[in-house]
């Protein structure tokens, strides 16, 4: 099956240099990443062109920071255009751990469409977060979860897992969100689809290198998109 795992990056230079040839490392039989990078200030686009040369890497430059959610739309098309059978999202800063890859393709052959690495299901975890982080993980999920009634648990997860066909019934055009709320969009549109969801518990580490794109003010834009979202369906 053809792989293609979107990874966005802003600002990810200590990371990714290291992070992709782990990855590869790992030997994923027809795998390849596709990066959408922002301009990063820190020169990681420069870093992801030169290990472009030795892994096989495919860079969507964007001219400045454009948000997640139109990075990873950005991704999926570029992956559905190039006939990936499967499309992972994944962070870029070791918060989700390559090894858990293969668990992913292993529920797909299971028979999922859709696998979601899930931090709040039994022995699932996130690591190293202050208690403001946590509790605001906690109620942005549970306010999606009942407004939206998702039966998702881990729904705004970014490492995941998606059969090409379900990217291509979601009607990406018509994708709303863009900040982070946009991981809440997707699951609720997959339920709506009734695809075979199912989730897997990962260990969340909290990044070590760089910094957090989520900013107080991404933190309002999240709550502000998710409130208007609600709004509209
Ligand atoms: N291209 C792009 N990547 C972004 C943007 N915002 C966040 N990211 C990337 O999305 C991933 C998740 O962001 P992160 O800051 O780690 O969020 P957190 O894990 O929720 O604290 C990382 O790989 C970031 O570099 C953006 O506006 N544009
Ligand atoms: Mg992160």
């Amino acid at each position: 099956m053809k792989t293609a795992i979107i990874m966005p990056t802003y600002n990810e230079a200590e990371n990714i240099v290291r992070l992709i040839p782990e990855i590869f490392s790992l030997n994923i039989q027809d795998l390849r990443l596709i990066v959408i990078d922002d301009n990063s200030p820190d020169g990681a686009g420069a870093i992801i062109s030169r290990l472009s040369q030795d892994y096989p890497v495919e860079v969507i430059r964007r001219f400045q920071k454009s948000g997640i959610g139109s990075a990873y739309i950005a991704g999926f098309k570029k992956s559905i255009q190039a006939g990936d059978d499967l499309i992972f999202e994944m962070d870029a800063d070791f918060s989700h751990d390559p090894l858990e890859i293969s668990n992913f393709i292993g529920e797909i052959n299971k028979g999922a469409d859709v696998v979601i690495g899930s931090r709040y299901i039994p022995q699932g975890d996130v690591s190293h977060w202050s208690p403001a982080r946590r509790l605001m993980s906690r109620s942005a999920i549970w306010l999606a979860r009942i407004i939206l009634k998702l039966k998702t648990h881990d729904v705004t997860s970014g490492f995941r897992c998606y059969r090409r066909e379900v990217l291509v019934h979601l009607d990406l055009e018509g994708v709303k969100i863009n900040g982070y709320a946009f991981q809440e969009e997707i699951p609720y549109r997959c339920e709506k689809l009734k695809v075979n969801i199912v989730e897997i518990p990962i260990q969340f580490i909290d990044r070590s290198a760089g910094r957090s794109k989520l900013s107080s003010w991404e933190i309002v834009q999240f709550f502000y998109n998710f409130v208007s979202f609600e709004a509209q369906i």
